[in-house]
């Protein structure tokens, strides 16, 4: 397979005829199943005996209500497919006698192509632009570093990546659809390049969705709003259960970490530094000789459970990578246990697929097996167990070292390895959460996956892979989250600092700047290079990483409620402005976190930017002051702009944080009014498990009202399953004559509060 190239709609043939749900193509006839669902998804089905015998998708998707008819979808006699609004305007259509084509086992959906049409999505690549005109996408789950030469990588985009979503977001003005094969096999998106290579009219670029081989499977889902389109696709695809709360503080990670010594370091310096850090992670070296689920006694001199209890007290949880591959060795029971049960993925000749990767010749558990699934899991578990907080699972794209990788078969040698690679990681995903709920029926897992596919989002967050420590990565790191977020993936977030090459103190202060409100957030880096870690830096390095580590601790309140409305309503926790504010062209350089912030962070070295503020005013929250508009802004040493949608109140936890201690039941409201009324529903619980799911969850309603410079403050407990606040203060930026809090007069007292840059003056009370 090439990656760079695709296959060609003139080698597909096209239906003769279509009528009563048979399409006739050519001597073939195949059968398709057109459904409609409530809130305007579409779902199109191909079946045919000869060429895909079942849906081999691992984890089915979760449409709403069927409804009867096709709804505004309608089909023609060629089997073309055209979508209209309820006035009746065409929408999308595909091309005329080439809606669906097929080649052999390839399959593909042609749409037509209009210039003004904006494209986005497509999960996780490295285009580093979030507007995806004019691209051609493979999507086949790729370890980037082994897979890509080193040229294409190190500071230009790889394709394909880790994670395979071929989801494609079409915008026509302010009306957003949504196209997503659900096909496991690699597939490919074209969106209007020129075949040609030589310019050729507009006429030949197409809108195409293909697929290798696999039961062809599209659902349509039409927004109309970016918001309404994610949240459908969100909750079709599956929500982000809510996570554990110190999932979401900041976490410390380096190709090195391997045992008590290194994580007791840590944690003294954390605690010396005030870096407030949850997650150690552990890279591969505290296995004995790379074999899965062991441990070194080098590494753990009295076991894991000793190691793990001494950081109890500082509340730090520890990681440890898990890769899928094990080592194929005499004598290892899980080697030995995997090859009597039949465990491994086979060659075409039915003996174990052997690879190659740290641990020398390695086997792979067959994760499309149910059985495997729970023997994997039943591992996990014992990992739980002893103690260690989360999962880092890795390479599960999967990378088998300089072996080729195609004579992996799966599903007891009777699968091909492209009907299940994509999926390879979200088996692993599955069962490692699995276990991890074996373990502990009543505490949310926490995994982290490198590759991943749609569905992953149920099961596990993702990291962006093996990035670099450069300018490319650190832009591309916004538009890489962003997309993914929009393509139901929104627990995701890069290796801070750069995961390749030496960092720079700037390249790792600007990441920092950039990323530290990400919904994951994590200190990486490969062994070879420069150490990253916060005290590495000059003193003023450290203290504004530590600056901006502790500003994430207090806004985890804000954060935590992001995650609250992914599970209820699909909302990314990044989004471009255009989630809330429709119209304009998307920025690369610039997203919100949730409703409530901007951010548009100097990434590229220069120390000037424009900043299109979308609606009308944003609190600065750098100078303290209310601004609109499109701005030239200078960016400092130590600030970053940020911003603050007016009518938002943002929960925080009080003052400044110096460690990770985060109970939801004390915390500050930041009201930013400039004029009428805002309101936030702030709900809290325990943070880890998931007694909230049978109502210990408690939800504070703050209302503000602002009129005539006169401001109303009310409060009201809607739920109170987790008891009530310990502790409340309220924040105002801005000029009040008069203050009332439920009903009563307050005086209040002005204070000063450093966002990301000088101290800036609030009213509190
Ligand atoms: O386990 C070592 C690394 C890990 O640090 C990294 O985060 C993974 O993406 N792993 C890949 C294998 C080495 C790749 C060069």
């Amino acid at each position: 397979m090439l990656f760079h190239k695709t296959p060609y709609a003139a080698n597909f043939r096209y239906p003769d005829r279509f009528k009563d749900g048979k399409i006739e193509i050519g001597n073939a006839t195949l059968y398709a199943e057109v459904q409609a669902y409530e809130g305007e998804i579409y779902h199109i089905q191909v079946v045919s005996d000869e060429l895909w015998t079942e849906d081999r998708n691992l984890v089915p998707l979760l449409p709403p209500a069927e409804i009867k008819g096709d709804g505004n979808l309608s089909v023609g006699d060629r089997f073309e497919l055209s979508l209209r609004d309820s006035k009746g305007k065409i929408l999308l259509e595909t091309i005329k006698g080439m809606g669906f084509g097929i080649c052999g086992k390839q399959s593909i959906f042609t749409f037509a192509y209009d210039k003004k049409m904006r494209f986005y999505g497509m999960g996780e690549k490295t285009f580093g632009r979030m507007e995806l005109s004019h691209i051609r996408s493979r999507f086949w789950n790729v370890d980037a570093l082994g897979d890509h030469p080193g040229q294409v990588w190190g500071e230009h985009s790889a394709d394909p990546y880790y994670v395979s979503v071929p989801y494609l977001i079409v915008r026509q003005g302010n009306t957003y659809l949504g196209l997503l094969l659900h096909n496991p096999y690699e597939t490919w998106v074209d969106t209007g390049t020129d075949p040609s290579f030589f310019g050729t009219e507009d006429q030949n670029r197409k809108i195409v969705l293909g697929a290798e081989d696999g039961m062809p499977s599209l659902w349509i889902i039409v927004g109309p709003s970016l918001a309404g389109l994610t949240r459908k696709l969100q909750k079709l695809v599956g929500v982000t259960p809510r996570p554990p709360l110190w999932s979401l503080g900041y976490h410390q990670c380096r190709w090195e970490y391997k045992g008590e010594q290194h994580l007791l370091d840590l944690d003294q310096r954390m605690t010396k530094h005030q870096i407030p850090n949850d997650g150690l992670w552990l890279d591969i070296d505290y296995m004995e000789g790379y074999r899965v689920f062991t441990y070194s006694k080098d590494a753990f001199p009295k076991g894991v459970p000793a190691t793990l209890s001494k950081l109890q007290c500082s509340g730090r949880k520890v990681v440890p990578i898990i890769d899928p591959g094990v080592k194929l060795e005499k004598g290892f029971p899980m080697y030995e246990e995997g090859l009597k049960e039949g465990h491994f993925c086979l060659a075409p000749e039915g003996h174990p697929f052997v690879g190659f990767v740290w641990p020398g010749e390695t086997v792979f558990p067959d994760f499309s097996k149910a059985s495997v699934r729970e023997w994997w899991a039943g591992y996990c578990r014992s990992f739980r167990e002893q103690g260690f907080a989360g999962a880092w699972v890795d390479m599960n794209d999967p990378s088998t070292g300089a072996v080729d990788p195609y004579a992996m078969l799966f599903n007891d040698g009777k699968w091909s390895h492209g009907a299940f690679r994509n999926q390879y990681a979200l088996g692993m995903q599955m069962a490692t959460r699995d276990g991890f709920l074996k373990a502990r029926p009543n505490e949310r897992p926490f995994v982290l996956s490198r590759s991943g596919y749609t569905g992953t989002s149920r099961f596990a967050a993702i990291w962006t892979g093996d990035n670099v420590s450069n300018r490319f990565y650190l832009k591309g790191s916004i538009t890489c989250s962003v997309s993914l977020g929009l393509s139901g993936i929104p627990f995701n977030g890069p290796d801070v600092g750069g995961f390749m090459n030496d960092t720079t103190e700037e390249i790792m202060v600007d990441w920092v700047k950039s990323g530290f409100l990400f919904p994951f957030f994590r200190n990486h880096s490969g062994g070879s290079h420069r150490r990253q870690e916060p005290w590495t830096f000059s003193k003023r390095g450290l203290g504004i990483i530590t600056h901006y580590t502790q500003l994430r601790y207090k806004l985890l309140p804000y954060l935590y409620q992001l995650f609250v409305a992914q599970e209820r309503d699909g909302d990314p926790i990044l989004r471009p402005a255009q989630y809330h504010f429709p119209g304009g062209e998307m920025a690369d350089d610039m997203f919100m976190v949730g409703p409530s912030i901007l951010q548009a962070p100097c990434n590229d070295g220069t120390s000037k930017r424009q900043v299109k503020l979308p609606g009308k005013e944003w609190f600065d929250a750098r100078w303290g002051k209310w601004v609109s508009g499109n701005l030239k802004v200078e960016c400092g040493p130590i600030d970053t702009p940020l911003y603050f949608a007016d009518k938002s109140i943002v929960p925080t936890l009080p003052g400044v944080r110096t460690d990770n201690s985060k109970d939801l039941r004390g915390v500050e409201f930041h009201i930013f009014l400039k004029d009428g009324g805002a309101e936030i529903q702030y709900t809290f619980d325990d943070g880890q498990t998931f007694d909230y799911q049978t109502g210990k969850e408690s939800v504070l309603e703050v209302r503000a009202m602002l009129r005539n410079g006169a401001l109303k403050v009310d409060t009201r407990l809607l739920n109170e399953g987790f008891g009530n606040l310990k502790s409340a203060k309220f924040f105002f930026y801005g000029d009040a004559t008069e203050i009332l809090l439920n009903g009563g007069v307050v005086k209040p007292k002005r204070e000063k509060i450093v966002w990301t840059g000088l101290p800036i003056s609030a009213l509190t009370f």
